[in-house]
């Protein structure tokens, strides 16, 4: 009989490419959505996953644990991927109180949810390299001590921690994934590499003459999504659950990215000034492509996060192969594509 699969926040980046994953694997994935007034199922529809038929979209808003008990109740799955949350670090600083009950209080209602209907059910949850915040440890492994630097990451540790409890308390098979940054062509486009390749998109399309960032030399350990989501899936394939570091083991600054996406389009920039006047240059045309707006600075900055991945490698099998040249390129091909189409 097929296995069933609960994903929460089908609609995200990692919710639709772990969609295409698990159908791809024979699941029968019920993806849960919250219910907004004008739903948007673009990336499912992107991944032509949309009109499959072993896919079930379900209204249940995670923050309703009414709806998550009765949820998981009537679909009975054998795994539950816990995608769903306010993951914007940003936003996060601007609504702490709503991204604390999401992020963490609905991973309570989950785990006790799946503990009083089944105990047998599998969870994964989706931890986050921000836990590491501050730290002193390069690279980054599963025994860093986390200091996270905001109220996101702060969100994510509380329900990190609530995964490892219900392990340790009630046996309840829940993994942790401390996955570090991963994008792709379905990255929304306020995350920092997507607002980047839509924007030089737009202007080597001429549709748009300069695109301003925050802090260009934050570096950050870039993967591709894809990829990442099968190291999910593995994670609850194993006999005991744990936790488990995805990531490349290699980090690049903000300002490195940008300078990819440009030669990509074979826009050759200089950089100027410094602080908030630092700006990049187009030497074709002598104008401004890249400002400094304070607009973007976080009131908490991580200067540089970079992790290990050498356990997953080794318990799962996992490694990432996607170079962050060939990232961007995927990236900027999608936005050139949709930009000149104007999709
Ligand atoms: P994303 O694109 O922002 O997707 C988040 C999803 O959560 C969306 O489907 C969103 O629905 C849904 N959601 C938010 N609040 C909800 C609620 N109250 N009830 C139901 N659904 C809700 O994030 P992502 O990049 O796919 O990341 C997936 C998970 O991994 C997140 O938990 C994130 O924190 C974590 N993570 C991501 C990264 C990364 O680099 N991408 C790294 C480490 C960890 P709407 O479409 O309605 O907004
Ligand atoms: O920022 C700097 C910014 O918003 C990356 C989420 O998926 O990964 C993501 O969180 C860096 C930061 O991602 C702009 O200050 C400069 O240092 O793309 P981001 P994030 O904050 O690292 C982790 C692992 C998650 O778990 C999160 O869910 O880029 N930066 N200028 C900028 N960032 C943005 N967004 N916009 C700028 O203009």
């Amino acid at each position: 009989m097929a296995k069933k699969a609960i994903i929460t926040g089908i609609t995200g980046q990692d919710g639709a490419y772990l969609g295409e994953f698990l159908l791809q694997k024979g699941y029968k994935v019920y993806g849960l959505y919250r219910r907004v007034s004008s739903p948007s199922f673009w990336r499912l529809k992107e991944l032509q996953i949309y009109k499959n038929p072993n896919l079930y979209l379900l209204e249940c808003d995670i923050t309703d644990s009414i709806s998550v008990f009765n949820t998981i109740k009537k679909i009975m799955p054998d795994e539950i991927y816990n995608l769903a949350a306010q993951s914007f670090v940003q936003t996060s600083f601007e609504q702490p109180l709503s991204t604390m009950q999401i992020n963490s209080l609905s991973v309570t209602y989950m785990l006790e949810s799946i503990r009083l209907i089944n105990p047998h059910i599998r969870f994964y949850q989706a931890s986050t390299s921000e836990m590491f915040g501050k730290t002193d440890d390069e690279p980054q492994h599963e025994q860093t001590p986390f200091a996270p630097r905001s109220p996101y990451g702060i969100s994510k540790l509380c329900a990190h921690w609530t995964s490892i409890n219900y392990y340790e308390s009630y046996n309840i098979f829940a993994c942790s994934g401390i996955l570090f940054n991963h994008e792709s062509p379905l990255r929304g486009k306020e995350f920092v590499t997507r607002k980047i390749t839509d924007g030089v998109a737009k202007i080597a399309l001429n549709q748009l003459e300069c695109i301003e960032l925050g802090n260009i030399y934050a570096k950050r350990d870039w993967g591709f999504a894809k990829e990442y989501v099968e190291g999910m899936w593995k994670m609850l394939q194993t006999s005991m659950p744990d936790t488990f570091i995805l990531s490349t083991g290699k980090a690049y600054s903000v300002k490195e990215f940008v300078t990819l996406a440009f030669e990509y389009v074979n826009i050759p920039i200089v950089w100027e000034n410094e602080g908030l006047n630092e700006v990049a240059i187009n030497t074709k045309n002598n104008r401004i492509c890249v400002r400094i707006s304070p607009k973007y600075y976080r009131p908490a900055e991580i200067d540089s996060l970079v992790g290990d991945y050498s356990k997953a490698e080794k318990i799962l099998g996992w490694n990432p192969s996607c170079s962050l040249q060939d990232l961007c390129k995927l990236m900027m091909e999608a936005d050139l594509q949709r930009n000149r189409h104007k999709l």
